[in-house]
């Protein structure tokens, strides 16, 4: 199964999303294998986003993410990380499809509420970044023999 890293992000936790979002990657059929929220520290912000350091918008992203609780979690599924960009939709909510969270949620890309790993490769650097292997569960779920064929 492939594992995803997902993030919501401070202003998703401001506006009450936490519950929406958690609901719709249960719904989609995604399992839930790791769940903390935390403050980031700037040290795992500035990590997690370092393909970005070079961005005129580089320091505004670490000092919102930075900014308040949001909640990390690993997602598992088959195709997960295709499943869950899906699920999130385009990075500017402007150019997401209503019934993504981004185009149902949020109308800038500086506050778009939640983040996915863009590739399997990325997920693994970004859960070492946030969960130490022994915090992500490994179980199986009754409802997995409906969803997978
Ligand atoms: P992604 O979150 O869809 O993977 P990326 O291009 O990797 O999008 O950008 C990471 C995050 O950086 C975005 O989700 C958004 O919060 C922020 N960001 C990206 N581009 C801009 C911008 O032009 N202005 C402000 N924030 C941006
Ligand atoms: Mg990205």
């Amino acid at each position: 199964m492939e594992q995803t890293y997902i993030m919501i992000k401070p202003d998703g936790v401001q506006r009450g999303l936490i519950g929406e979002v958690v609901s719709r990657i249960e719904n989609r059929g995604l399992k839930v294998a790791a769940m903390r929220m935390n403050v980031m520290s700037e040290e795992s912000a500035k990590e997690h986003y370092k393909e970005h350091v070079e961005r005129p918008f580089f320091g505004s992203l670490i000092e919102y993410v930075t900014s308040g609780p949001s909640v990390s979690m690993v997602i598992e599924g088959k195709n997960a990380v295709v499943i869950m960009r899906a699920v999130n939709g385009a990075t500017n909510p402007v150019e997401a499809l209503p019934g993504t969270i981004r185009g149902d949620f949020a109308v800038e890309t500086g506050r778009n509420v939640v983040h996915a790993s863009d590739s399997p490769e990325s997920a693994q650097r970004e859960i070492a970044i946030h969960f130490k292997e022994s915090e992500v569960t490994s179980y199986s779920k009754v409802d997995e023999v409906c969803l997978y064929e």
